[in-house]
């Protein structure tokens, strides 16, 4: 494909490392079920100036999610799909189903800032996919992440198997990185 190359660092250099806490909010739902790679969509209005300065692209890090103590109650929420027409029905669990262990297991992720062109979005969206399987979804949960480089650009595809692939490729340049000595450190959250 024609992804540009990008060299990245032994070590993070500045701007990096960024930090954020946040919660995680829903989408249209498209990570999952249209490329089967789910992201958690994170509010930008929740991350500071510097995040809404970077370029638009993908970005890796380490994160950790736990329950969101504003909300003891799981709830479903009717939600809008991206036509409109219908609305789907959304579990927030706030993070309280989160198994002991994913509680305290600090994860890699790969981090897309941008419009997603794919798509067509209107508004600016930041999303994080997590590399780990959990068992459901964890809606309204607290994330907290550091940000430790930069991938590559935001990209336009023609088909959504394009975009799939470079996922995959973004994702083993990821965990390559951050299991390199110059990374692996910033896993203490
Ligand atoms: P949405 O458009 O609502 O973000 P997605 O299809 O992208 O929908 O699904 C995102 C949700 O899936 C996340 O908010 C999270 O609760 C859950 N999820 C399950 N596994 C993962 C994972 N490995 N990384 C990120 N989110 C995940
Ligand atoms: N969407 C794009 O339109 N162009 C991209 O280059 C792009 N890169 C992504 C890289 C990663 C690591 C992830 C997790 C998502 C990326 N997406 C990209 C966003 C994708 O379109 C998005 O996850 C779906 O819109 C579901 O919300
Ligand atoms: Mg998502």
């Amino acid at each position: 494909m024609n992804r540009p190359q990008v060299d990245i660092p032994t070590q993070p250099q500045p701007p990096f490392p960024l930090t954020a806490s946040s919660h995680i909010v829903s989408g249209f739902g498209r990570g999952s079920l249209d490329l089967g790679i789910p992201t958690a969509n994170i509010p930008m209005e929740s991350l500071s100036q510097q995040f809404h300065d970077l370029p638009v692209g993908v970005y890796f890090g380490f994160c950790r999610v736990s329950p969101n103590l504003t909300y003891k109650a799981i709830e479903v929420k009717l939600l809008a799909t991206p036509d409109s027409q219908q609305q789907r029905a959304v579990e927030f669990s706030y993070g309280h189903k989160l198994s002991e262990k994913e509680l305290i297991t600090v994860f890699p992720h790969v981090m897309s800032i941008g419009w997603n062109p794919f798509y067509q979005n209107k508004e600016k969206a930041a999303e994080v996919h997590i590399m780990h399987k959990f068992d459901r979804n964890f809606y309204g949960a607290a994330i907290e992440f550091n940000v430790l480089g930069y991938i590559r650009p935001e990209l336009d595809y023609t088909t959504k198997e394009a975009l799939i692939a470079d996922i995959q490729e973004d994702i083993a340049i990821a965990l390559r990185t951050l299991d390199s000595d110059g990374y692996k450190k910033y896993s203490e959250l």
